[in-house]
């Protein structure tokens, strides 16, 4: 399917330095930072620094580099938020997945118990 990407959304605005955001951690293709309305004690955001619309667009347009960082990314914020306990990775899609923000973004949650659905 064709993925049309609206660089006005907010994460958009957020990489252009145009809002500032909470960095947890960031490299040379990916940028993890603050959920502003976290649904746990840990809610971080991890996005690519391309221009992706969701999980499906970044897996097939995404080059290696950028998988493999934004891989490393993910891990990263695993490590930082002491998420030894386990933690739960989302990425909601387009309609059927309420994604609100039109920019791939994956939730990392943890930091309690989370219930059996989320997100
Ligand atoms: P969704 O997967 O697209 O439904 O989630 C979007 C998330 O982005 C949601 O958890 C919001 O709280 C979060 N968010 C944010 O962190 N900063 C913002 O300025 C906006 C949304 I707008």
């Amino acid at each position: 399917m064709a993925h049309r990407y609206d660089d006005s959304n907010i994460f958009a605005r957020i990489l252009r330095g145009e809002i500032p955001n909470r960095t947890v951690h960031e490299s040379e293709h990916s940028l993890a930072f603050e959920d502003i309305q976290p649904q746990a004690p840990v809610h971080v955001l991890v996005i690519p620094k391309g221009a992706y619309v969701g999980l499906d667009h970044f897996l097939a347009a995404a080059s290696e580099a950028e998988q493999l960082d934004f891989n490393r990314t993910v891990a990263e914020v695993i490590r930082l938020k002491d998420l030894g306990d386990g933690f739960r990775a989302i990425s909601n899609a387009r309609a059927h997945g309420l994604q609100e923000v039109p920019h791939y973004h994956l939730h990392i949650l943890g930091g309690r118990s989370l219930g059996r659905m989320l997100a």
